[in-house]
């Protein structure tokens, strides 16, 4: 399938597929953070289509463009490159002081925080539901979704180590550090997956799969064997690669690039 389509309907492919955009203009919504609608009762769905900025490839902005297609939102991407440093510009401070991705403009709405985008996102367009009517459900993908932090914190090392930051060096004992710490995480989450259905959370998809799948799928990326190791994880893994939504908003690199990055290629690293 191809970049922005969505299988199940090409009236919502059309939607949800996102445009690529020149540089956006400066204005004075950029100098605000998270102000609300002016008019009561007027959510920022009703207001112009809203813009992603965004880096190809970031686990970050993934989950924002996931939940963005789920809801059927069309969008527009700004995309940077984050290694020449393209996003260390004004306008990204004035909304994130943190110059971090991914940022959402709508109508005179600027966030970031990947969650918060999705939380957002949740509340204003809240068909299909990400988030479950069943209390325990709910609860439950609530868990996942705040607990997906420290999924990333704890793949982040050997997500660094993998594309050769000479910041972790050679000295092996960081390394494997690093190294247990992720599968440390990726046992958690073959837990989670265990005790989930076809999704995290039951059989419904949810809040909490969005949260997660990124930081997995950069995990499968760099060479992590997720089938040997945690194969209830890889069986989601699989049903979430599978969905419209990821699909139509896989990596622009990697559907250039498929297959795996050379990432752990130390033995016993997979
Ligand atoms: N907690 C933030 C983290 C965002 C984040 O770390 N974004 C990275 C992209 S992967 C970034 O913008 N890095 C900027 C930089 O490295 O200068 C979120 O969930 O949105």
């Amino acid at each position: 399938m191809r970049r922005g389509t969505c299988a199940w309907d090409m009236g919502h492919a059309r939607k949800c597929m996102p445009r690529m955009s020149g540089p956006t203009p400066v204005d004075e919504r950029l100098t605000w953070s998270c102000p609300a609608p002016d008019a009561p009762g007027m959510s920022a769905s009703s207001l112009e289509r809203p813009v992603l900025y965004c880096f190809s490839g970031s686990p970050f902005v993934w989950r924002a463009e996931i939940a963005l297609c789920e809801k059927g939102i069309g969008y527009d991407r700004r995309v940077f490159r984050r290694k020449r440093g393209e996003h260390r510009i004004d306008e990204v401070r004035a909304v994130n002081p943190r110059m971090q991705l991914p940022i959402l403009l709508w109508g005179k709405v600027a966030l970031y925080e990947s969650m918060a985008i999705c939380h957002f996102l949740e509340l204003e367009h809240p068909a299909p539901p990400l988030i479950p009517v069943a209390t325990a459900d709910r609860a439950r993908a609530l868990v996942l979704s705040q607990e997906s932090h420290d999924l990333d914190s704890g793949c982040w090392d050997a997500f660094m180590i993998a594309e050769g930051d000479a910041k972790l060096g050679d000295d092996s004992e960081p390394r494997w550090q690093a190294h247990r710490k992720m599968h440390g995480e990726v046992q958690r989450w073959e837990a989670h997956a265990a005790a989930g259905g076809d999704y995290l959370v039951g059989d419904t998809f949810t809040l909490a799969d969005i949260a997660a799948f990124p930081t997995i799928a950069f995990c499968v990326r760099y060479g992590l064997d997720l089938a040997h190791r945690a194969p209830r994880l890889a069986a989601w893994y699989a049903r979430m690669a599978s969905r419209p939504s990821v699909d139509a908003s896989w990596p622009d690199h990697w559907r250039a690039r498929p297959g795996k990055d050379a990432g752990f290629n130390e033995p016993g690293w997979q």
